[in-house]
């Protein structure tokens, strides 16, 4: 069968797949992620923040916002030497793609070049380059692609209609703004959100719908679920019944066939077998190496142990 993309997804069918009894929606998930993918491998990526904490956004779920109190230590902009380093490191344990994140808003034009020499170094090491930093302004993407960026990361996070309840710093329109961007300038987007903020089903419908809607779907689709940080106003949010997160990556493979969606953060509180039903869902990338930007992630040794388990390889 050939898979037809589609994006012209509508809310009721959308929240259909979400009332599909669990074995129909993951039988149905999983023979499109066959059609289109090796089910036996998964892409790796390792984060690294780069520049750390004291971000003037508000975002209720991250703990490097200034207006909450997390006490994580704030670091400035790193030493390229020291990004390379742990690109190397990332490249020895596995990983095909480096993606870097900043606490910005916005990247501004003064960093714009310290930025392209980092993707330039780190590309030169035969890694896939990802930076996540903020909103950008027109011909930014290009700049960076032209260094060799590969990637550029800007999530949604969630629906449109739930976003001022956990942003109020920018726009939801911002977001789509700053994708457009990215999308025209030839880079690869990586856009998705994340799921347990306390949004119901119609807004993680529809969330994946403003995400499957794009004239082209984004190749990389990363579901995060949110790890509750002390000092964050999402600290004591009740947890996303696990059924429910593992439907979201189903749901999200059907109407993204031919994207890589992302197991992303939130790993560290999954057990195997729920991260094996992930990915049996449809999930198929996942960030590798003890730490996301700031919080924790599962150790490397016990991630290898789990794909050897799973008969999965990484690429
Ligand atoms: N400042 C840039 C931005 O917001 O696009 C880049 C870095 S920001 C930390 C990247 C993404 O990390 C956010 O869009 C959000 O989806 C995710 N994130 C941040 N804190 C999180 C948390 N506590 N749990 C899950 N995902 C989180
Ligand atoms: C994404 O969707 N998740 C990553 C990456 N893109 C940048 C970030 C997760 C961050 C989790 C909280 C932290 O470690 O600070
Ligand atoms: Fe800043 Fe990004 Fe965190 Fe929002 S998610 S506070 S923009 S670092």
């Amino acid at each position: 069968m050939t898979t037809v993309l589609r994006n012209d997804w509508k809310v009721s069918e959308v929240l259909d797949f979400f009332q599909m009894p669990f074995n129909d929606l993951i039988f149905k998930s999983h023979s499109i992620h066959r059609e289109n993918f090796n089910p036996n491998t998964i892409q790796i990526s390792t984060l690294l923040s780069i520049k750390t904490g004291g971000c003037p956004e508000n975002c209720s779920y991250c703990p490097q916002s200034a207006h909450h109190n997390t006490n994580l230590e704030k670091q400035q902009l790193m030493n390229v030497d020291e990004i390379v380093n742990e690109a190397k490191s990332a490249k020895d344990a596995g990983a095909s793609r480096f993606c870097m994140g900043a606490a910005w808003r916005n990247l501004h034009d003064r960093d714009l070049e310290y930025i392209c020499e980092i993707i330039r170094r780190v590309k030169s090491l035969g890694l896939e380059t990802c930076m996540t930093l903020g909103m950008l302004k027109d011909g930014q993407a290009e700049k960076m692609k032209e260094a060799g960026l590969d990637f550029y990361n800007h999530n949604i996070d969630t629906s449109e209609e739930f976003y001022d309840k956990i942003i109020t710093t920018r726009k939801f329109e911002d977001r789509i703004d700053t994708i457009e961007k990215v999308r025209n300038s030839g880079l690869n987007v990586c856009c998705g959100g994340i799921v347990g903020m306390g949004e119901d089903i119609e807004d993680r419908a529809k969330m994946l719908i403003t995400l499957a809607n794009f004239e082209k779907h984004p190749e990389s689709v990363p579901i995060n679920q949110l790890v509750k940080v002390d000092g964050t106003p999402l600290q004591n949010e009740k947890d996303i019944d696990g059924f429910d997160f593992i439907k979201t990556i189903a749901v999200a493979r059907i109407m993204m066939p031919k994207s890589y969606v992302r197991l992303s953060a939130g790993r560290t509180k999954m057990n195997e077998q729920m991260q094996a039903l992930c990915f049996f869902a449809g999930a198929n990338s996942i960030f590798f190496g003890e730490k996301l930007l700031t919080t924790e992630n599962p150790e490397e040794l016990s991630d290898l142990a789990l794909m050897k388990k799973l008969g999965i390889s990484g690429i």
